[in-house]
């Protein structure tokens, strides 16, 4: 994906990665499906979605979001929350330091439970296409947006 493609699709779109919007479905798919085995766990998809928000948000590349490269991504963001993750106050945030967070909050794994609708533990691509189809009606929909339909649900 072009820089051009990833500032318009905004942070909460890194979600909408996994979900097509803005890139080929099957590419994002497949490289999520780490161990090819067309299908994703939740472990793979913990890692994708990781990898997926951290360089969407880490503009300089330097393997730390700092408050502005995460306010550049998603207009929305509150200082405070930024300084949830932030677990060594440095005011930048690791990719350790994310994942430690995504993990406690549960944020993949509960949009993992609304993609997995049989509930193997697996996410297949059908089940990935039907889940952006859901998804469609929400136009720039962002991360909290979805955690939000999920608890709705
Ligand atoms: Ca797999
Ligand atoms: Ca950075
Ligand atoms: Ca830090
Ligand atoms: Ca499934």
């Amino acid at each position: 994906m072009n820089r051009k493609t990833s500032v318009q699709c905004g942070l909460g779109a890194a979600t909408a990665l996994f979900l097509a919007a803005c890139a080929p479905q099957q590419a994002a798919f497949d490289l999520a499906d780490a161990d090819d085995d067309q299908k994703v766990s939740l472990q793979e998809f913990e890692r994708y979605m990781l990898e997926a928000v951290f360089a969407e948000a880490d503009a300089d590349g330097n393997a730390k979001v700092t408050f502005e490269e995460w306010k550049a991504a998603n207009p929305d963001a509150d200082p405070e929350k930024f300084r949830a993750p932030d677990k060594d106050g440095d005011r930048m945030v690791s990719p350790e330091e994310a994942e430690a967070f995504f993990a406690k909050q549960g944020t993949w794994a509960d949009l993992f439970d609304k993609i997995d609708t049989d509930n193997d533990g697996y996410v297949t691509s059908a089940e990935a296409v039907a889940f952006r189809d859901r998804m469609a009606a929400l136009s720039g929909t962002t991360l909290q947006q979805l955690q939000q339909a999920a608890d709705q649900k």
